[in-house]
C-alpha cells in the first residue's frame, strides 16, 4: 500500500469513528461504505433532528443550510419554529453563551457607542408583535430564464410572535446624531469561506423603518428562546421586508450616515432594475434598487394541493395574505383559471405587519378537475398577478397567485 492509500485508510477510519459516535452504535461493514458515501441516517435525519423541523419541510442547501416549508403545513395562525424556513448564507455560530453575548450598537450617526447584554436589553420594555418574515427570493423558481440562487417555491415565508426591545427605545438611549441614515446589522455567523473577516450579510433598514414600533431586537420567539437557527439568541426583526434585513445572531448594530454597505446591500443582492425590464436584461448596479416593502401575496394553506372531494361536498378553503408594510384589503378565489372571481372572508391583522386569515366555502357545480387560485388586494388596490410578476435577474418578488388542484369524483 503506498503513501496515499495509506493516508486515505486512515482518515476513512477516523470519519468512520466519528460517524458511528454520533450514531451511538457501531457501523457494522462501515469499512465497506464506498468513497464519498453518505449513509442515510446522516442525510435523512441531520438537519430535522438538528434543528427540530418538521419532516414536511424541503431542504434545497445543505452548505449553508436552507429549507422551505410547504403550503399546507403553513396553516397554523402563527408559525411554529418547526415550520418556519431557514435561510442561512454562512455558517450558523457555534458555541453560543448568551451570558456572554453582547450588543454594540456603533457608527458614524451615534452620538457615543454602547454596549449592552442581554440582561440590559430586558430591562427595556418588552414588546410583542407577530411579523411576517417572506426571503425576497421566495418563489424564485418560477422566473425564466431561471435566475441562481435557492430556488423557493412558496414556502420561504412565516408569520412568528417575536418579542424584544424595540430598536427605537435603544436608538433613543444611545443618541442619534442628526445625520443618521440608515442602520446596518452585523451577525456572528462565518463566511463560507471560513475567512473571519468577511460576513455572508450584513444589511440593514432606513431610519425610517428602524424608528417603527414593529422593528425589534428580539430575544424571544413563540414565547421561548430565538431556536440557534433563527438567530439565538438575538435577532433585528423588521416584518413586512425581505426577511433578509432582519439580521439573525446579532453582535453589532452600526448606524450609519449614509445607505448601509454591508455585504449584500450592492450589485444585484436583493435589489431589483429600478424600470421594469425584459426577462434576460443584464442591468447595470446604477440602475438596480433596494428593495423594501414586499409586495401583496396570499397562500392557500388548507386544503393540500391533490385534495379529493365526493360531488356535492363543500370545500372550506384557507390561507393567509400579507403586502409588506400595507394591509391586505381583500382576498378573492377563482375555480375558473381567473375568468371570475368569488370574495373570501378575510380577517384583520392581529397587528400590523402581522399575515391576515381568510377563508371561503367553495361548491363545484360537477365531477372533474379543478383549480383553486386565491388572488388578494392590498389597501392601495394593487393585486397579484395571476401568472408572473415582472421579472429581475435575481428572480426576486414572485408575488403570482397561489393555486392548488382539486379533483372532485
Ligand atoms: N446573520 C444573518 N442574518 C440573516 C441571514 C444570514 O444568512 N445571516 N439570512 C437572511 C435572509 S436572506 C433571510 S430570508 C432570513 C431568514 O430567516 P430564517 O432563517 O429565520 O427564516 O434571515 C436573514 N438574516
Ligand atoms: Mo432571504
Amino acid at each position: 500500500m503506498g503513501l496515499k492509500e495509506n493516508r486515505r485508510e486512515f482518515i476513512k477510519k477516523s470519519v468512520l469513528a466519528t460517524l458511528s459516535a454520533s450514531l451511538g452504535t457501531n457501523i457494522v461493514f462501515g469499512k465497506l461504505i464506498p468513497d464519498g458515501y453518505t449513509p442515510l441516517f446522516f442525510e435523512q435525519d441531520d438537519f430535522y433532528k438538528r434543528f427540530d423541523k418538521d419532516k414536511s419541510m424541503v431542504i434545497l442547501n445543505d452548505r449553508p443550510w436552507n429549507a422551505e416549508a410547504q403550503a399546507h403545513i403553513l396553516d397554523d395562525k402563527v408559525t411554529p419554529a418547526s415550520r418556519m424556513f431557514v435561510r442561512n448564507n454562512g455558517l450558523i455560530p457555534q458555541n453560543i453563551d448568551a451570558n456572554q453575548w453582547a450588543l454594540t450598537i456603533d457608527g458614524e450617526s451615534v452620538v457615543g457607542k454602547r454596549t449592552y447584554t442581554l440582561d440590559d436589553l430586558k430591562k427595556f420594555p418588552k414588546q410583542t408583535y407577530q411579523l411576517t418574515l417572506e426571503c425576497g427570493g421566495n418563489g424564485r423558481s418560477e422566473f425564466d430564464p431561471p435566475a441562481k440562487g435557492n430556488q423557493w417555491t412558496i414556502g420561504a415565508v412565516s408569520c412568528a410572535e417575536w418579542s424584544g426591545v424595540r430598536l427605537k427605545d435603544l436608538l433613543d438611549d444611545v443618541g442619534l446624531k442628526n445625520d443618521a441614515v440608515y442602520v446596518g446589522y452585523y451577525g456572528k455567523d462565518t463566511h463560507l469561506s471560513g475567512d473571519p473577516s468577511k460576513n455572508p450579510i450584513s444589511r440593514g433598514v432606513p431610519i425610517s423603518k428602524a424608528i417603527m414600533d414593529e422593528t425589534l431586537v428580539a430575544y424571544e420567539m413563540n414565547g421561548e428562546a430565538i431556536p440557534l437557527v433563527h438567530g439565538f439568541p438575538l435577532r433585528l426583526v423588521a416584518g413586512g421586508w425581505p426577511a433578509s434585513v432582519s439580521g439573525k445572531w446579532i453582535d453589532r448594530l452600526s448606524v450609519r450616515n449614509k445607505v448601509h454597505d454591508g455585504a449584500k446591500m450592492g450589485g444585484s443582492s436583493y435589489r431589483i432594475p429600478c424600470e421594469t425590464v425584459e426577462p434576460g436584461t443584464k442591468v447595470l448596479d446604477e440602475n438596480m434598487c433596494i428593495i423594501e416593502s414586499m409586495p401583496i401575496k396570499s397562500v392557500i394553506t388548507y386544503p393540500k394541493s391533490g385534495a379529493l372531494l365526493n360531488q356535492g361536498q363543500s370545500l372550506r378553503l384557507r390561507g393567509h395574505a400579507w403586502a409588506g408594510e400595507l394591509k391586505v384589503k381583500d382576498v378573492e378565489y377563482s375555480i375558473d383559471f381567473g375568468a371570475t372571481w368569488n370574495p373570501c372572508i378575510l380577517q384583520n391583522p392581529v397587528n400590523r405587519l402581522a399575515w391576515q386569515h381568510w377563508n371561503a366555502k367553495i361548491n363545484f357545480p360537477e365531477k372533474g378537475y379543478y383549480e383553486v387560485w386565491a388572488r388578494a388586494t392590498d389597501e392601495n388596490g394593487t393585486s397579484q398577478p395571476m401568472i408572473l410578476p415582472g421579472w429581475n435577474p435575481k428572480g426576486y418578488l414572485n408575488n403570482a397567485c397561489h393555486r392548488i388542484a382539486v379533483k372532485v369524483t
